[in-house]
């Protein structure tokens, strides 16, 4: 070991160097807290992947040692053990104390990946309570060893022999415990960012190992031929694909690395992430934009060539293309801009084109090649188009008319007095007869009233945008208070039992699909939390003398009957509107919460509903009758 007795003026410079990121080490690596800790554990990574990119790491471990420490080993070449030519030191005791070593000295752009703040080893270093860096080259191991904070405590040197096709370099550090708030790294933040960097570099086998509780264990590895393709795969892994394939596209331009990876799912939320040198762009850049803009165009072209668009149609844009669509993005680049405020976004101007070319080419082929897999992807788009159009419309119409100020008795709502969304409810109530019955029958204090004309499917003809122009529909969605679209919030919903009243014939049941339909376009949470009912109004109405009785289905009334005695003259009516009752009546057997009878509407109902009601609006008749003979008895029973 040699220990240094006297300081020259270069090591007084680095030494300077490294207390400038001790006393301010959140300029370095952001935080001192929890992610500060971690952050360390990257740096030293990242020095491994860009052994990796260069083609010569094939393997990378990290270990939480029983103290606390990090070890981080890889097989790539060894840092170079000879003399640095502009530092006069050994080149690990220069990436280890100079700031800035790995970009300043490097030349050429030999640092490629880099963490948050592109700092490398010396700020490791510099907040260690020591360092030891092993390097195996030349069928020799090598030891260099810092201590408080990057003070060189053993020069580089010769320690053991090895095997001579055996390379690499193993750094273990401890993190300075005056300097963070923690020591304990947490297994899974460092598992969920090593699995991503296995996924970011296809055939690199990443392995993490904690000896904290027990030594023995062989830790977790990570290794994906597929890369990015795979990824894609584990983020739908809980979500239905709509296309098998999932679509990998790569090219390479002046030493630009670009790649994308995607599918599509039946859901309506989009998970795109972007890399550069493996660092997440939250804002995305110019590798994002290109693939976005050529993902766009692409589709347009293609619905428009095979007259799935027509020339009148309005083009697809880029909120309707990424809908349900799962997509990596990553680029490799030797000389990366970032921008904006947390410098989340790559400026470079030339990815924007190298994106788009690659993009385009690869993706057109890929539709002309897979005509079911692109039939599917461009209807899902077309029905993201409808969707959002109609959802605007309906936004539009329901600020310009304020709501709730209707003058149109129609669309007029009768409150609840009761605030509190819990137990307040709305129903709407099929017809004018019905509608006043409910107003003046009602628990004024939790039971809202809206009155919704018998007519509106067939008066609008039914394409769900115009139905949103509908002015009942439209107080409808102001009374619920969520907003609609993009604005809806579950948390502002007025009342938590949102109830439709129809008649039990087919009017009744077209409104009710139309509701339902309404519902599951556009406030599906409202389903999905259960405060969707239909109420069941009684399907007899049993009088013998004096008496009465209301019963709501068949087998109700047969066994009534048989219960009384066989003398009895009983006169049953079938009930076939809400009309028909009067308003005690209605209001006791319908809307009473002791006597009522309601029926939950799960997602699956209104999924039913939803190609009721397009196949019974659809132009095609043939479809139509189809539907209507395979689905009978279940649409029957579900009375939709
Ligand atoms: C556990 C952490 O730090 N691995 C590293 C290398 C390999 C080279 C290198 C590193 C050249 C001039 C800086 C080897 N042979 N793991 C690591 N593996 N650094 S760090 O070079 C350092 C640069 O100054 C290396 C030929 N070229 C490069």
């Amino acid at each position: 070991m040699e220990n240094k007795e006297h300081y020259d003026a270069s090591d007084i410079q680095v030494l300077e160097g490294l207390e400038a990121v001790r006393k301010r080490p959140g300029m370095y690596i952001g935080t001192t807290d929890v992610k500060g800790l971690h952050h360390l554990v990257w740096e030293i990574v990242d020095n491994s992947i860009d052994e990796a990119l260069a083609g010569y790491c094939k393997n990378i471990e990290v270990i939480i040692n029983k103290n606390n420490s990090i070890t981080v080993k890889d097989d790539g070449r060894g840092i170079p053990t000879g003399i640095h030519a502009k530092t006069g030191i050994s080149t690990v005791e220069t990436v280890y104390t100079i700031l800035h070593a790995g970009g300043k000295f490097g030349g050429g752009g030999y640092k490629v990946s880099g963490g948050l703040h592109g700092v490398g080893a010396s700020v490791v270093n510099a907040l260690s309570s020591y360092v030891i860096i092993n390097i195996y080259r030349d069928g020799n191991v090598y030891e260099t060893k810092f201590v408080n904070g990057g003070k060189i405590e053993k020069k580089l040197e010769i320690i053991d022999t090895c095997d001579i096709n055996r390379t690499g370099t193993t750094v273990t550090f401890k993190p300075d415990v005056t300097i963070f708030d923690t020591d304990i790294y947490d297994y899974e933040t460092l598992k969920v960012r090593i699995r991503e960097l296995a996924f970011l570099n296809k055939g690199l086998r990443l392995t993490l190992r904690d000896d904290r509780d027990n030594e023995d264990t062989t830790g977790e590895t990570f290794l994906y031929e597929g890369g990015i393709s795979e990824y894609v795969k584990y983020i739908n892994r809980n979500k239905t694909p709509i296309h098998e394939q999932i679509i990998h596209l790569e090219g390479e331009d002046s030493g630009v690395i670009f790649e994308v990876a995607l599918q599509y799912n039946s859901g309506y939320t989009e998970s795109i992430y972007s890399f550069v040198n493996n660092i997440n762009t939250h804002d995305g850049g110019t590798h994002e934009e290109g693939v976005r803009r050529a993902l766009t165009r692409i589709i347009n072209n293609y619905a428009r060539k095979n007259n799935i668009l027509k020339e009148k149609d309005e083009s697809l844009t880029g909120d309707d293309v990424k809908e349900g669509l799962t997509m990596i993005v990553s680029c490799k680049h030797p000389n990366p801009q970032f921008e904006g405020q947390t410098k989340g976004r790559l400026g470079n101007s030339e990815v924007r084109k190298l994106a788009d070319n690659v993009f385009s080419e690869g993706f057109e082929r890929f539709l002309l090649e897979n005509p079911s897999a692109a039939k599917i992807i461009i209807e899902k788009t077309l029905t993201a188009a409808r969707a959002r159009a109609a959802a605007k419309k309906a936004r539009e119409l329901t600020r310009r008319k304020g709501g709730l100020e209707l003058t149109n008795q129609w669309g007029k709502l009768a409150d609840c007095s009761c605030k509190n969304p819990e137990i307040s409810e709305i129903f709407i109530v099929e017809g004018d007869s019905a509608g006043g019955q409910a107003k003046q029958g009602r628990d004024a204090k939790t039971q809202a009233i809206l009155p919704l004309r018998g007519k509106i499917l067939n008066v609008e003809k039914a394409r769900l945008d115009r139905i949103l122009g509908n002015e009942e529909i439209r107080s409808m969605i102001t009374a619920f208070g969520t907003g609609i679209g993009e604005d809806f919030d579950l948390k502002k919903l007025r009342y938590h039992k949102i109830i439709i009243m129809t008649d039990a014939d087919v009017d009744g049941s077209h409104i009710r699909t139309l509701l339902l339909t309404l519902f599951y376009r556009f406030f599906k949470p409202i389903i999905e939390n259960g405060h969707v009912y239909v109420a069941q109004p009684p399907l007899y109405k049993i009088t013998h003398g004096k008496t009465f009785k209301f019963v709501l289905t068949d087998e109700e009334k047969d066994e009534y009957l048989n219960s009384l005695p066989p003398s009895t003259k009983a006169v049953i009516n079938r009930n076939k509107g809400l009309g028909e009752m009067d308003k005690e009546e209605l209001c006791y057997t319908t809307m009473n919460i002791e006597h009522r009878t309601l029926r939950k509407i799960t997602i699956e109902d209104a999924i039913l509903a939803d190609q009721v009601f397009e196949t019974l609006m659809g132009e095609d008749v043939e479809p139509r009758r189809k539907f209507i003979e395979e689905n009978a008895e279940y649409a029957e029973n579900l009375d939709i």
